[in-house]
């Protein structure tokens, strides 16, 4: 297994100055789910990269074991108004599954296990802003919070960060997912409070 373990350090600052506008800190972690929590043995799992001309490479859990592994540190801001400073995770970044993708693309629908998808431009995925969790805070990455892989963007709002990761689809043209096709931003920033599709 190759590691690297850079680590990460999330925004600086007092905890007043790293809470975006109208959010509240908790200590504890909220389980958001549109869905019942499908459980995906590790051994089933796939990630499944579509490039705009259908090209796919999938990846399974020994292939995804074998990136280099980091260790971000990050603030995570959920658009119901919670925020959570210092979450200390485990995975790859997301550029690991791109770097030999030949794509013209702009976004990215990401899709899940149990149908939930968002989707992001593709520059909110790389250079390293992103990753494929598969740890937190010291223990593998439970099921409800998205095990046994979820997508990890913390500087938007935590919406983007899809649980059960099953896919990520190249697109040349953006296209809504489960929330932003419901109201939500299609971006969300929470710095800017791009919370809803009219912010
Ligand atoms: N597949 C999937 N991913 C999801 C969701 C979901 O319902 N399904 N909810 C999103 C929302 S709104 C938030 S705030 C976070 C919650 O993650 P947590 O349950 O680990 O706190 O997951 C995001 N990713
Ligand atoms: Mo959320």
């Amino acid at each position: 297994m190759a590691i690297v373990n850079r680590g990460f350090e999330g925004r600086g600052g007092s905890d007043d100055q790293r809470l975006p506008p109208g959010q509240h800190l908790t200590d504890g972690f909220p389980v958001l789910s549109a869905s019942v929590t499908p459980l995906i043995p590790k051994d089933k799992w796939e990630l499944t990269v579509t490039s705009e001309t259908g090209t796919q490479r999938t990846w399974r859990w020994h292939d995804l074991l074998a990136l280099p592994l980091e260790s971000p540190v990050v603030d995570i801001h959920c658009v119901t108004r919670w925020s959570k400073l210092g979450t200390r995770w485990e995975g790859v970044p997301v550029d690991a599954v791109l770097a030999d993708v030949d794509t013209e693309a702009t976004h990215v629908m990401v899709s899940s296990y149990g149908g939930y998808t968002t989707n992001l431009p593709l520059t909110d995925l790389r250079g390293g802003k992103a990753w494929i969790a598969y740890r937190y805070d010291g223990q593998e990455l439970a099921a409800l919070h998205g095990g046994p892989a979820r997508l990890l963007v913390p500087h938007l709002y935590f919406w983007k960060s899809a649980k059960w990761l099953n896919g990520l689809r190249l697109m040349l043209r953006d296209e809504p997912g489960f929330w932003e096709g419901a109201g939500y931003h299609n971006h969300g920033d929470p710095w800017r409070e791009e919370r809803y599709e009219f912010d």
